[in-house]
């Protein structure tokens, strides 16, 4: 049983090769985007704060995240791998995270970075914003993600590098081709588990 986290910049495909990568490992797939979004359509005391933040391209505050995740982790089966997606976004959040997983007698086997290179992410997001209808697809939200990216989540890179748990993939070309190369990366993680 494996437990990943998939991290990349907005538009890196983190969802796109979530689902994926859920699907084709049996994992659990846990994005705080989905669930974030989930939670304003449905009114939540977290969606209403959640709103705020993500309107303005701003990350959530790491409490509300840190709580989602521990009361959701609570309800999954055991026997199940998780794929945590969009989470962690900050060192506070991996701290927990890491935590949290030790709690529930889980660990992480791998962090895969998407790594994507900025023009193309704000090619990816503009498009997608034509037809989702999500408030934080557009180019001046696009561009405070990318930088509170730069600022905030970036570090999250060193925290996985430090605990030899960090695996960088080319996150350009088309979506087989990229999940081929995540592929890679997981057989090899769950053989030498
Ligand atoms: P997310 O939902 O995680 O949004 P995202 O970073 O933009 O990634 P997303 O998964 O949507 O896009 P993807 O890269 O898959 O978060 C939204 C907001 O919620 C955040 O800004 C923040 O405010 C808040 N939030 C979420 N998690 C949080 C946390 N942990 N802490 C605090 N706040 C949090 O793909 C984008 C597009 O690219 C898609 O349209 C896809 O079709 C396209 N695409 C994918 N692969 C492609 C490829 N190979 N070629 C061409 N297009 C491709």
């Amino acid at each position: 049983m494996i437990n990943v986290v998939i991290f990349g910049p907005p538009g890196s495909g983190k969802g796109t090769q979530g689902q994926i990568i859920a699907e084709k490992y049996n994992l659990e797939h846990v994005s705080t985007g989905d669930l974030l979004r989930a939670a304003i359509t449905n009114n939540t005391r977290e969606g209403v704060i959640a709103k705020s933040y993500i309107d303005k391209g701003e990350l959530v505050p790491d409490e509300t995240i840190i709580d989602m995740i521990d009361g959701l982790l609570e309800k999954l089966p055991m026997d199940r791998g998780v794929l945590f997606d969009g989470f962690p976004r900050t060192v506070a959040q991996a701290e927990a995270l890491a935590e949290i997983l030790k709690e529930h007698g889980r660990d992480l086997s791998t962090m895969l970075n998407l790594e994507v290179e900025e023009e193309e992410l704000i090619t990816r997001l503009l498009k997608r914003g034509e037809t989702s209808g999500r408030s934080d697809d557009n180019m001046e939200t696009i561009k405070k993600r990318l930088e509170v990216y730069n600022s905030q989540t970036l570090p999250v890179m060193d925290f996985y590098q430090t605990k030899g748990l960090y695996k960088a993939v080319a996150g350009m070309g088309t979506v087989e081709e990229i999940f081929e190369r995540i592929a890679a990366v997981l057989d090899s993680v769950e053989a030498a588990k």
